[in-house]
């Protein structure tokens, strides 16, 4: 809606659109035609004119500022920054400011480490002396004869089993550890005839000569490895050499 003039300034009627009215004057710079006449009297005013174009963004008001609005959605991530600085040195430790507790503990720490370390050493050497081969059982024996209740309580003493062939190329092996007569870990003192091995279960080798086991004299119950590899059936109480087997 804009102001109507006042006399003595001329009437000015707009005919074809106009961005914008100001003096009759103006009008005719502006727009494209222009029709201006002199007023006799003041008209009764005209009826409004329709509306003009949207003005511009006035400036922000002077009211009280409105509640902030909810925040938007979460932008997409930013390239990753330059590494930063290195940073600045560390303090120097502290002289020796641990409790006596705390030392103990230092000095043990390093005394298992120690003892680790020579008992891997220890076992190294071991398995190269005694010949241990990667996946094979190894057998192991003082040189001493004795009964078979004392050979099976020594290997036992040592985490070890009275050895006990299950193929024969253990059978052979323990014939290279004994240069002797062997007991072996089987007996039939349980039920006569049935050997078993005293770890359990039946037979699953035997390497026996011939004519054994023939149970002889008052009794056998024991297996001995002779040292040509066969094997008989002698007395528990007999003595013979103490063979025991380390797992592989
Ligand atoms: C054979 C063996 C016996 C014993 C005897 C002297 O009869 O079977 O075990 O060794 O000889
Ligand atoms: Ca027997
Ligand atoms: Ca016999």
């Amino acid at each position: 809606m804009f102001q109507f003039l006042s006399l003595p300034i001329l009437l000015c009627v707009v005919t074809v659109s106009c961005s914008e009215i100001k003096s009759c004057e103006d009008a005719q710079k502006t727009c494209s035609v222009i029709t201006c006449g002199i007023p006799v009297t003041n008209g009764t005013p005209g009826r409004d004119g329709r509306d003009g174009p949207k003005g511009e963004k006035g400036e922000p008001g002077q009211g009280p500022r409105g509640l902030q609005g909810p925040p938007g959605k979460m932008g997409p991530p930013g390239i990753p920054g330059a590494p930063g600085l290195t940073g600045l040195k560390g303090q120097k430790g502290d002289l020796g400011g641990s409790s006596v507790a705390e030392t103990k503990l230092a000095n043990l720490e390093r005394e298992i480490r120690s003892l680790k370390s020579k008992l891997d050493h220890t076992q190294k050497l071991q398995t190269f002396s005694l010949g241990k081969r990667s996946g094979k059982k190894l057998y192991v024996t003082n040189g001493e004869k004795m009964p078979f209740s004392k050979v099976k309580a020594l290997c036992t003493e040592l985490q070890a089993t009275v050895a006990t062939p299950k193929n024969a190329e253990e059978n052979e092996a323990i014939q290279g550890v004994a240069k002797d007569n062997a007991f072996l870990g089987i007996t039939d003192e349980v039920t006569e005839g049935q050997f078993v091995y005293v770890t359990g279960g039946r037979l699953t080798f035997s390497n026996w000569k011939k004519g054994e086991p023939n149970d002889f004299g008052s009794g056998e119950d024991c297996v001995i490895l002779k040292d040509d590899g066969e094997w008989n059936d002698i007395s528990c109480s007999s003595s013979y050499l103490a063979v025991c087997e380390f797992p592989a």
